[in-house]
């Protein structure tokens, strides 16, 4: 792979793109964009935009796609992306997906790597029934809501990337899952 890492980081609610993220920025020097995280810091300051999301991911939709596209266009213009980003969470519909591969082109960027967690349904609501942050997300019929909405709108998103996407075995210790995405991209951990 050459200088840039434009890393889109896809799955299942709660297959571990956050935490994941997080440790890449780590590795790879690069910022992690978490489309979940801004939108809940909207929610937090009362913002317009707050407003609006709140209702919509409580039940566990998706926010509509104008808000986030002109979210991440934003803050892929700042300068710590130059050397590339981890994105945790969006495209997460094939219309987000087409607008990042303009964005992207338009600022004469290489095409995203997608990195795919593939983790079970059992296990994913395990993971998000006991991590205990309290989100008003996690719960049964939001999970429910989120997997479908995951099956519906999001997994087309990896047909369109197609030969750009690795699979990832999204399943054992954090290190081992942190070692796998690092040699997908042809790097030692
Ligand atoms: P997100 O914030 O993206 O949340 P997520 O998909 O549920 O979580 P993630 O996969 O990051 O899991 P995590 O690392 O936390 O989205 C929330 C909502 O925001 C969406 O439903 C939607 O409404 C809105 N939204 C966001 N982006 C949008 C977009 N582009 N368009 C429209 N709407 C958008 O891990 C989960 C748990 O598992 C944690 O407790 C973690 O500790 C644990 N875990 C992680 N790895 C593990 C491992 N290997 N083994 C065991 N446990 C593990």
């Amino acid at each position: 792979m050459s200088g840039q890492y434009n890393l889109i980081l896809m799955g299942p609610p709660g297959s571990g793109k956050g935490t994941q993220a997080k440790r890449l920025v780590e590795k790879l020097g690069i910022p992690q964009i978490s489309t979940g995280d801004i939108l809940r810091e909207a929610v937090a300051s009362g913002s317009e935009i707050g407003k609006r999301a709140k209702t919509i991911m409580d039940r566990g939709d998706l926010v509509p796609d104008e808000v986030v596209i002109e979210i991440v266009r934003q803050r892929l213009e700042r300068s710590d992306c130059k050397k590339g980003f981890v994105l945790d969470g969006f495209p997460r519909t094939s219309n987000q997906a087409k607008s990042l591969d303009a964005m992207l082109a338009q600022q004469g960027r290489e095409r995203a790597c997608v990195l795919a967690l593939t983790v079970a349904d059992d296990e994913v609501r395990r993971r998000i029934l006991s991590r205990g942050e309290g989100r008003a997300d996690d719960n049964e019929s939001a999970i429910a809501k989120r997997l479908e909405v995951y099956r519906r709108d999001t997994e087309p998103v990896l047909a369109h990337y197609a030969s750009a996407v690795k699979r990832i075995d999204g399943i054992g210790s954090l290190d081992e899952i942190t070692a796998r995405l690092v040699a997908a991209l042809g790097r030692r951990a």
